[in-house]
């Protein structure tokens, strides 16, 4: 009988093994804010747009003394030099949104020691768009990313309406959260688009919110709705959102086959003076989710939620319906420490019918930045667990470690959203 190695050697020989795997399987990014390069300026990217993050602006107005309106009045050049000098140079940049801004630019080979800005930021204005695109697909290793679209943008809606060549990486997702928390205000302009809508939610009303989400849909030949909701969402409830949710979004997901993606938690507004930087979060009432799960077993829901304290019962929600799929760690839950905790969890309660993260970038390069860190704790969480399998006695092959991890980065989701 071959002695066995010892389970610290098998740890070792897995970790590799782990390692080898996440660095070379591609990631399907499934929630960015990016758009497709030809989407005029509406894609971000270049160091003055890392720097200028809300991310930063919310750490950097913690050492200004200047008020926001008078860092918002500033160009984005001016805004990037002075969270540079809050964040880089006055303060080391231990959080983790300054700490992607570093990865991304030694990823690039950049050396951020130089401590100069001028030249980083000349060193971005050399490359061509395309070229710059697809090294930093090529490095963060995304396949492709869904974007964030709303018919509700006046300058976005005015590029889909002129169309335009679809680059395929860049798959489109219908953001529809003016329709479900503003209907009064969204009813106006629905009708001023030609939707045949009143006020009140009648039969006729919801018809033609079918219409226009079906129209919208075929336009983006988006694959899954989305919307964002208050920690205060309750259903089912006498709202305006729960009418419209029964009687127009889930049906018209049914008739797409798609599921409906809910990121719940998210406070706007808590200080409206940050602008993007002064949204918070709340504990949701994951009620509302069993019963809507429960309630529409023919809809499949996407779901993530911003509070630290949502996730375990999220889990457990996971466990009764299968028409749910978790994930990410959205936003404030995107750090190292919860990205493990809640990945851990998540193997844990879930196996692998989860999607871990998705990167919500806004700006291009954070793609790289965003799974370079997630790879990382994906790596740690991984290894631990399938080195446990080891330890009982399950050798874990690295064609089956290679099907399970390409399932964690995204090929589980796009299953999901096939029905
Ligand atoms: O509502 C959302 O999709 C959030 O991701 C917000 O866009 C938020 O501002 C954000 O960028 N979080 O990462
Ligand atoms: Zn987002």
């Amino acid at each position: 009988m071959p002695t066995q190695p010892t389970s610290d050697f098998r740890r070792t020989a897995i970790h590799g093994l782990i390692e080898r795997v996440l660095a070379t399987t591609p990631v399907v990014d499934i929630h960015t804010h990016l758009y497709d390069p030809l989407m005029d300026h509406l894609l971000l990217w270049g160091i003055d747009e890392l720097l200028v993050y809300h991310y930063l602006a919310a750490e950097a107005f913690r050492y200004l003394r200047e008020p926001p309106e008078k860092f918002f009045a500033l160009s984005r050049t001016e805004q990037a030099e002075l969270i540079w000098r809050e964040l880089f140079l006055a303060h080391s940049p231990v959080s983790e949104a300054c700490r992607g801004v570093l990865t991304i630019l030694h990823r690039f080979g950049l050396d951020a020691r130089e401590r100069d800005l001028p030249a980083l930021r000349q060193w971005f204005q050399e490359w061509p768009l395309e070229a710059h695109v697809h090294r930093v697909l090529e490095l963060a290793r995304v396949a492709r990313l869904y974007m964030t679209n709303s018919p509700f943008d006046d300058a976005e809606r005015a590029i889909w309406q002129r169309g335009f060549l679809r680059d395929e990486r860049f798959v489109s997702a219908l953001r529809i959260d003016p329709l479900l928390l503003d209907w009064p205000g969204t009813a106006l302009r629905l009708a001023e688009w030609g939707y045949n809508v009143g006020e009140g939610l009648s039969p006729q009303t919801l018809g033609e919110v079918r219409r226009f989400l079906a129209d919208w849909t075929r336009r983006l030949e988006a694959r899954y709705c989305m919307v964002s909701l208050p920690p205060e969402f309750v259903y089912p409830a006498a709202t305006d959102t729960a009418r419209l949710l029964e009687g127009a979004v889930l049906p018209h997901c049914r008739d797409f086959n798609q599921p409906l993606a809910l990121m719940l938690g998210v406070r706007r507004h808590v200080n409206p003076r940050l602008r993007l930087a002064g949204d918070g979060v709340g504990r949701s009432d994951l009620c509302a989710l069993v019963n809507l799960c429960d309630g529409f077993p023919e809809n499949r829901f996407a779901v993530t939620v911003l509070s630290r304290e949502n996730q375990h019962e999220l889990c457990v929600v996971a466990r009764k319906f299968r028409n749910l799929h978790v994930f990410g760690c959205w936003w404030f839950t995107n750090t190292p420490s919860l990205v493990e905790e809640i990945t851990r969890m998540r193997l844990e309660l879930l196996g692998l019918s989860f999607t871990p993260q998705h990167s919500d970038a806004r700006v291009l390069e954070q793609l790289i930045y965003k799974f370079d860190h997630t790879r990382r704790v994906l790596v740690k969480v991984l290894a631990e667990k399938y080195g446990d399998l080891a330890v009982a006695g399950w050798e874990p092959t690295e064609a089956e470690i290679r099907r399970d991890v390409t399932a964690l980065l995204g090929g589980a989701f796009e299953q999901f959203c096939q029905g």
